[in-house]
């Protein structure tokens, strides 16, 4: 072991060693975090709207800006209680417990002693652009559709902690293979994690685009998993037990498990990686289009890696050419795509298709049914794990209409 490991592994012991005592001032409270901005994000909190237990939601206005971070204020909300938790960050402790060779607890100011990563990553629920929300009526003041059908997802820097440092400190029991992992909101939030992914490129992160995680992101701490649905990546971060099976938390069984005719209605459990996405933001439905050049711009995504290309069509997916990336693409991240057009006045159809680097390409909702072996809007599977290409139809007037199940 060289020089340099020894004295982080002794820097790791005593971060260790002062979990437990209480860490000093200076942390920012729950009660100076930046709120929604009201001028960006047209959305006030809901309760309970689509949900059957109280639930807050936000969708982020992919529309309304540039490049790929989306501002932490309109980044979407998927909160499973009535209000967010006031958590004060100086007594709040992680701990990590179960099959480990010695139990830890840590405060925030232990965790930010530690190694960090910073990280540009895609959060995104596992019920975004589902079919069910294209087939939904909006509700007032949800935004444009691209916004209430499409902004469960959002990108933002994360930092924090990687898992795998945490967990080597603690020490893993040979027989600890998965982990079960609690947040400190009234639901007591939880989900279930491999321990392949856990030691990979899960992060505790404190941070978000800079600023301490916002209180409606996880103040003081969340996990952030890399390309994973939404519901792993649990807020308000608290406890954390190696275990060595699967567990079926109740966000797991009720709320983000799928029933197959095809396998005898049972469950095909969750689903764990995103496949790739992609949305034109702006031109989108809502929007008046006028004859003559248009930036057709958008953002792509994958929970396998980086995105390879994106192609454009504007006559209904006849032919495709391919976009632009603009800026930095980063793995398992919003990547931003421009393509110019001429409009001719002409009805049309525009959409985005995206390939990622591993080759895998986004599918038409035909596509994608054939492969789920569904074949109906009615079938459960629909609501889950969308990731359907997105037709815009443009007609002569330049008004703009979603028609992902009428074209
Ligand atoms: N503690 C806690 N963690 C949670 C949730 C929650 O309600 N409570 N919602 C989950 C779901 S369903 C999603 S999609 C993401 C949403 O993260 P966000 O609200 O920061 O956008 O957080 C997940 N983690
Ligand atoms: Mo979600």
């Amino acid at each position: 072991m060289d020089s340099n490991k020894s004295d982080r592994r002794r820097f790791l012991k005593q971060a260790a060693a002062l979990a437990g005592v209480a860490a000093g001032a200076g942390l920012v409270t729950a009660k100076g975090q930046p709120t929604q901005d009201k001028h960006v994000h047209v959305e006030p909190p809901r309760r309970g709207a689509r949900y059957s237990i109280d639930h807050l939601t936000h969708y982020t206005p992919l529309q309304d800006y540039a490049g790929i971070i989306t501002p932490s204020r309109v980044h979407f909300v998927q909160q499973h209680s009535s209000e967010f938790p006031e958590i004060d960050a100086d007594e709040h402790r992680l701990t990590i417990h179960g099959m480990v060779d010695r139990p830890l607890s840590f405060s925030m100011d232990d965790l930010k002693r530690l190694p960090s990563v910073s990280r540009v990553h895609f959060l995104e629920c596992q019920g975004n652009s589902s079919s069910l929300i294209h087939t939904a009526r909006a509700e007032p003041n949800m935004g444009l559709p691209v916004q209430y059908i499409w902004g469960m997802t959002s990108c933002s820097e994360w930092t924090g902690v990687p898992l795998s440092v945490l967990l080597k400190e603690a020490g893993v029991k040979k027989e600890g293979s998965w982990l079960v992992y609690e947040g400190a909101d009234p639901g007591k939030f939880s989900h279930t994690l491999p321990m392949g992914k856990a030691m990979d490129d899960v992060f505790v992160a404190y941070a978000q685009n800079g600023d301490p995680v916002r209180v409606e992101q996880g103040y003081p701490i969340r996990m952030i998993v890399p390309g994973w649905e939404g519901p792993f990546s649990v807020k308000y971060l608290r406890h954390i037990k190696v275990v060595d099976q699967p567990y079926h938390a109740w966000n797991e069984a009720m709320n983000h498990s799928v029933t197959r005719a095809d396998v005898g209605d049972k469950a095909r459990w969750y689903h764990f990686q995103w496949a790739t996405k992609s949305v034109i933001t702006r031109p989108s439905a809502g929007m008046e289009l006028r004859r003559g050049y248009v930036q057709i711009t958008g953002l792509a995504w994958s929970g396998a890696g980086k995105i390879a290309k994106v192609d454009v069509s504007t006559d209904g997916g006849k032919t495709w050419r391919e976009a632009r990336i603009d800026g930095a693409v980063h793995s398992k991240a919003h990547t931003r795509f421009n393509f110019d057009w001429e409009w001719n006045g002409q009805e049309t159809v525009i959409m985005s298709r995206s390939t990622d680097e591993t080759g895998d390409v986004q599918p038409s909702r035909e596509a994608l049914y054939r492969n789920w072996g569904i074949k109906d809007l009615e079938h459960p599977a629909r609501t889950t794990h969308f990731n359907a290409i997105q037709p815009w139809k443009i007609a002569r007037d330049g008004t703009i209409s979603d028609v992902m199940f009428a074209a």
